[in-house]
């Protein structure tokens, strides 16, 4: 395992936190490149779960170098609250690092996400409230303030005050809320420039070191293939880019680094937030696989829409990404259900199609075309080999493999790390 980049094959809450702390065993670096703290990634080791939101899914690993690379938006707020918890819980963070380009989130971007959102009414995208979408917008808008700006208290003042005064301008004569005042802002934000400085590096220099060192990076990518900017189900999407492209820009390394990219996948579907789901369950099962997968979002306890698997949706992920494997997580879950219904394909106006579409009118009009297959009864929780799983979920496994065209590398059957089959 060289250099390995985990992507959500799906819609976000694939359990990419599981896998990624169980494969950081084999690696020296993991590395965020993407998102902020909209991100929910759980990993439960023995009885204890840790739900991170910016740190990387290897921090608890004492001997792991874990970094937050520039491509993440960053509350300071938050980031010190998680370092303090995991610090409370007896986790090292002494090998943290941030990217000094990563972008910082302000109390005006919370507050521009929510203004945003009552604007939109009916046509709310059904964000996080985390202040993702305004932080992106300003780095793009070549107005943000970086983790460099941050712990700079003439930057940070100058940068502070541009953005206040427009800001504020917005707030009152646009959305008619509540203004924010600069100077308890760059007190604030000095303190925590003050908290944050030490692990403040260049990580894309330390990146390259490590990987023409020979040493083992493990990219962890948050959200998923349909909430990217670009490739996602826009605009029902966020404002990153999760899928393996992203690493490049996020993490700075170049694409010849990454030699393997690992998409993360349910044995069913889920999405959170608004937004088109083809193969949504709105019935009684729906709401049994979400209470016993426990579908609930990680960071706002957003009830989770549920679905049976989608083959296109795999498939389009295999593509954009460039997957070498799946990694297939809670299978456990759908056991006891007597028949599973995986997409192979949508009807749309009588025709089959097999990608999946760029207009949401499209999307929203396509009916899956579902192949139905016989489940299983038996608990699979104590599996560790695929041997150990009842020859259905053996041929649901395959089912998938085929129709997505890449092998299933690794099989998830409970939340606990030691809870996974490795196939290969
Ligand atoms: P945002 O806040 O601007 O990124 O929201 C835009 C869309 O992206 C979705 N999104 C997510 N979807 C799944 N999981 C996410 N993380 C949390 C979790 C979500 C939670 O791990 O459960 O707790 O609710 C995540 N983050 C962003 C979001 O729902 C919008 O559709
Ligand atoms: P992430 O955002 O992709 O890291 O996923 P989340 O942590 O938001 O949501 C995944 C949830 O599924 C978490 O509660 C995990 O503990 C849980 N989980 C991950 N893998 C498995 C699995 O194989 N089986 C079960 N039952 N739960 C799992
Ligand atoms: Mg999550």
């Amino acid at each position: 395992m060289p250099a390995v980049a985990l992507v959500g094959a799906q819609w976000g809450d694939e359990g990419k936190g599981k896998v990624t702390d169980f494969l950081a065993a084999q690696a020296d670096f993991i590395v965020r490149y993407q998102g902020g703290n909209n991100a929910g990634h759980t990993v439960v080791v023995g009885e204890e779960e840790f739900r991170l939101h910016l740190i990387p899914s290897g921090i608890l690993y004492p001997e792991k170098t874990c970094i937050i690379g520039n491509g993440v938006v960053i509350d300071p707020a938050v980031l010190i609250g998680e370092i303090e918890e995991l610090t409370r819980r007896g986790v090292k963070m002494a090998r943290l690092l941030i990217s000094e380009r990563a972008h910082v989130i302000l109390p005006y971007h919370r507050m521009l996400d929510s203004a945003q959102e009552v604007w939109k009414g009916n046509g709310r995208i059904g964000t996080t409230g985390r202040g993702i979408g305004p932080a992106y917008m300003d780095k793009v808008a070549r107005t943000g303030l970086r983790m460099i700006d941050l712990i700079n208290p003439e930057v940070l003042r100058c940068r502070l005050e541009e953005n206040v005064a427009l800001k504020n301008a917005l707030f009152e004569r646009v959305y008619g809320t509540e203004t924010v005042s600069f100077a308890a802002l760059y007190e604030t934000y000095q303190d925590y420039a003050a908290f944050l400085r030490k692990y403040v590096v260049d990580t894309g220099v330390v990146l390259h070191e490590a990987i023409s060192a020979g040493r083992k990076v493990l990219f962890e990518g948050a959200q998923g293939t349909l909430l990217d900017i670009d490739h996602g189900t826009y605009p029902y999407v966020t404002s990153s880019n999760p899928t393996a492209g992203g690493v490049c820009t996020g993490a700075g390394v170049g694409p010849r680094v990454i030699d393997c990219v690992v998409g993360i996948a349910k044995a069913y579907t889920t999405r959170v937030g608004e937004g088109p789901f083809p193969t949504e369950l709105k019935d009684r099962l729906g709401e049994e696989i979400r209470a016993r997968g426990r579908e609930f979002g990680t960071t706002t306890g957003r009830p989770r829409r549920c679905g049976w698997f989608d083959a296109v949706i795999a498939r389009y992920a295999v593509r954009v990404n460039g997957l070498d494997y799946l990694c297939l997580t809670k299978l456990d879950v759908l056991t006891g259900i007597p028949v599973l219904k995986i997409c192979r394909a949508y009807r749309y106006r009588g025709e089959e199609i097999t990608n999946f579409p760029a207009s949401l009118d499209v999307l929203t009009a396509c009916e899956p075309v579902y192949e139905e297959l016989p489940g299983w009864d038996e608990e699979i929780t104590g599996a560790r080999r695929l041997a150990d799983l009842p020859v259905n979920a053996r041929r649901y496994i395959e089912r998938i493999e085929a129709l997505a065209g890449v092998p299933v590398a690794l099989v998830g059957v409970g939340v606990r790390r030691e809870e996974t089959i490795v196939c290969r």
